[in-house]
């Protein structure tokens, strides 16, 4: 009997152990302080109200404008999976009584990517002028769900989104990347994933480098052997490959189904031997050179007497503004060391008018400021303040990507086992710690679009490769673009981006874990708060 007693208490003390620890569990998981949330970019402003709403079974997306159901479609997509719930997605003119998701259009934001999100226990509330608005609304309330939904399985936590509100828009209109897809050749797919990738973190521009010496990368119909002869190679001499015009419209259709712009660049007239092996012509001692394998810059050049030239650029650029709706074609402009200063500064006047006939505004990087400027003109700073100065002078904005700070092929530190070093290493503190507006003396906040980092590829060949030089480094830049700079601190900032642990991991990147950066596991954590 006394045996029978004591198995009894022991058998209720660990009922209500279980019980005190799953309690503690729960207590963990509810995320009830929305001003605790780790949102990277820091929104503009956080208001918490102290409760949660729960996504379940009886959770319906409802969008009040047709514009926005392809956005009402990709949140339930993200959604379904990982609660196992239907989440039907329903036209609905005004908002629902309870158990919500109401995405709505509205005047009363005030800018065109700007949202506002109301979380209440009923349900959640994006509203924005425009879609773009709605899309960086469902991006933040994406990054108050678990990481766990970003693995696209079933998962057990309860879905809940802490209450209050968050108000938000950018600071910069242009937040970009780029991807040299010439010097390594990257496919339809891997492309797909960078945008996939940079959305989440309201990355609104990517700029694909389609041509260099060591390949050409985009079918142009009317010269084909662009892609047969200048396709077929890249660094190293693998076999290279090209977009064709179809395979080139998806992919700008993918980005713009998440509110980023494809920006094309052809390089020229320096950066074309591709080119110039394809047709002889091209060249002025009208001899095809070889295809080139190398990483060496700065030797080759097209023949600016030539008539023939301008019929090449002409038609080059008329056939990919056809297929580009973004309002920017990039005529590179680089290291053209071998065309005499005279002729580099003939042949980009004449690049930036075909550009501009075919209804198309001009990017180049920064040497194109010794040329004269058309008005809309943006000049990309790489390499020479005083080259983007010169820019300003001629009435020119300055798109940002100092190699010191915003080169993603940089490497890390010494012992990174890719990228390169020429301009610096550049660590996650480094790529974080500068402000646009104040980088540069005399370029200040209103001469300037925006901030893009580019990743070079001459040591980059695959997909892991790219997540690697570009995590974390392009979250830093997707802030700096986004947050206003009095709001954004490196020591603040590194502990929230360790706080996306959890998330990168479950989106699968194979991210650079820097020392610098405390990363933190959420659910360790729970573990933790079980155990104690
Ligand atoms: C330079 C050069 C590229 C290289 C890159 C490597 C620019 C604008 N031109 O940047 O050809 O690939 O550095 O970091």
């Amino acid at each position: 009997m006394k045996t029978k007693n004591i198995f009894f208490r022991l058998f209720i003390t660990c009922i209500g152990l279980i019980c005190l620890t799953s309690c503690e569990f729960k207590k963990n998981a509810i995320p009830k302080d929305l001003a605790k949330q780790q949102i990277i970019p820091k929104p503009v402003s956080v208001t918490a109200t102290g409760s949660s709403f729960e996504i379940n079974s009886n959770t319906t997306i409802h969008y009040q404008d047709e514009e926005l159901q392809p956005i009402a479609n990709y949140l339930a997509e993200i959604l379904r999976p990982a609660t196992g719930f239907k989440i039907p997605v329903k036209v609905l003119s005004s908002k629902p009584s309870s158990d919500h998701i109401f995405l709505s259009l509205s005047d009363s934001i005030a800018t065109d990517e700007g949202y506002k999100l109301e979380t209440k226990e009923d349900g959640v509330l994006i509203k924005a002028k425009k879609p773009a608005g709605v899309f960086y609304g469902v991006q933040t309330l994406r990054q108050l769900l678990p990481a766990a939904i970003e693995k696209g399985t079933k998962m057990t936590d309860t879905l809940l989104v802490a209450t209050g509100t968050v108000i938000d828009n950018p600071s910069y209109g242009y937040r970009g990347a780029m991807l040299d897809v010439s010097r390594h050749f990257f496919g339809v797919d891997d492309v797909k994933r960078v945008i996939d990738l940079l959305s989440i973190y309201k990355m609104n521009r990517l700029h694909l480098h389609l041509s260099d010496d060591q390949g050409w990368r985009i079918e142009i119909k009317s010269w084909p052997k662009l892609t047969e002869i200048g396709g077929s190679s890249e660094v190293g001499g693998g076999e290279g490959g090209f977009y064709t015009q179809e395979q080139y419209k998806d992919i700008v259709k993918y980005a713009q189904d998440r509110f980023i712009t494809i920006v094309p660049e052809i390089d020229m007239p320096g950066h074309t031997n591709a080119a110039l092996a394809s047709y002889p012509e091209l060249n002025c001692d009208g001899k095809a050179p070889e295809l080139y394998h190398g990483t060496k810059v700065g030797f080759s050049t097209l023949c600016i007497e030539k008539e023939i030239t301008y019929k090449f650029v002409d038609d080059v650029i008329r056939e990919l503004a056809a297929i580009t709706p973004g309002e920017y074609i990039h005529i590179g402009g680089d290291e053209s060391h071998v065309t005499p200063i005279k002729d580099y500064i003939y042949f980009i006047n004449k690049a930036q008018k075909i550009v501009e006939k075919h209804g198309k505004k001009v990017l180049g990087w920064d040497e194109i400021a010794h040329s004269e400027l058309l008005p809309n003109t943006v000049v990309q700073y790489w390499a020479k303040g005083e080259n983007a100065l010169k820019g300003i002078e001629k009435g020119a904005k300055v798109l940002m990507s100092p190699s010191k700070k915003a080169y993603l092929d940089m490497k890390y530190d010494s012992i990174t086992r890719i990228g390169l070093h020429w301009a610096a290493y550049i660590e996650v503190d480094d790529a974080y710690d500068w402000n646009l507006e104040t980088y540069e003396e005399g370029i200040s906040k209103e001469n300037i679009i925006g901030v893009e980092g580019p990743l070079w590829t001459e040591t980059v060949e695959n997909m892991d490769d790219i997540e690697y030089l570009i995590f974390p480094r392009v979250l830093g830049l997707a802030e700096i673009g986004w947050t206003p700079t009095n709001q954004r601190n490196w020591e603040e900032y590194k502990v929230r981006l360790g706080n996306h642990k959890d998330r990168l991991e479950a989106l699968d990147i194979n991210y650079y874990p820097s020392k610098l950066v405390p990363w933190k596991s959420m659910a360790n954590q729970k573990i933790d708060s079980i155990s104690k």
